[in-house]
């Protein structure tokens, strides 16, 4: 495993019990704030341009077989297609599916995430990789829901380096600057099991994501 995978590996699995509660407060509230302007708008209406990849066992692995994003057929989303997002977290330990796509997003502060929950409780974060190739997590919550829903996660304090000599979990490799310097280059939405002893399968379906000023 690289140095990168082990640090995603613990950001997964521990970062997001040790610090996401308060994050995911804002997220929360995010959707009650005035939204700037839209500035990007990444579509979930083809498979092609998302990489699927998997932890399994605490551990990145090729994604099982039934992992599968593919065009939503049976449910509909009222602003155009949907991709369909069968995950299968498979053993008692740290599981996740992750699906990553380049982007080059020179604006905004706070991600809308237009999903169709399952109501499984497990967590949607997503991995932003910045201008000098440094990966920052940002949480935006438990899929808690069924249906549609768009929820709100601000990434404005990823912007601010935390006070010197102090590392955080949430940045890791590129040019360890300990701070988000736009453009973002890659983009990756990822489910973590919860709790990581879930064995078993769900259906997310994916419409949009939204980046707001
Ligand atoms: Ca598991
Ligand atoms: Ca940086």
């Amino acid at each position: 495993m690289t140095k990168v995978d082990k640090c995603w590996c613990v950001v997964c699995a521990v970062f997001c019990l040790a610090h996401a509660e308060a994050v995911w407060c804002q997220a929360s509230k995010a959707g009650e704030v005035k939204l700037g302007r839209v500035v990007c708008s990444l579509a979930f209406d083809d498979p092609a341009p998302w990489r699927l990849s998997s932890h399994q066992n605490q551990q990145p692995a090729p994604p099982p077989p039934e992992v599968r994003l593919r065009k939503a057929t049976e449910v509909t989303w009222k602003e155009g297609e949907c991709l369909r997002l069968d995950y299968h977290f498979g053993t008692p330990k740290h599981d996740a599916v992750m699906l990553t796509t380049d982007a080059k997003i020179g604006s905004g502060k706070t991600v809308g995430l237009t999903v169709h929950g399952d109501g499984s409780g497990h967590e949607l974060f997503l991995v932003l990789v910045d201008k000098g190739g440094e990966s920052h997590y940002l949480p935006i919550g438990p899929v808690d829901w069924k249906g549609w829903k768009t929820i709100y996660a601000s990434w404005d304090k990823l912007l601010s380096p935390p006070v010197q000599g102090t590392i955080l979990a949430e940045h890791w490799g590129g040019d360890k600057t300990q701070a988000l310097e736009l453009p973002i280059t890659r983009l990756t939405l990822g489910l973590n099991d919860k709790p990581d002893s879930f064995v078993g399968k769900g259906t997310l379906r994916l419409a949009r994501i939204q980046v707001f000023q």
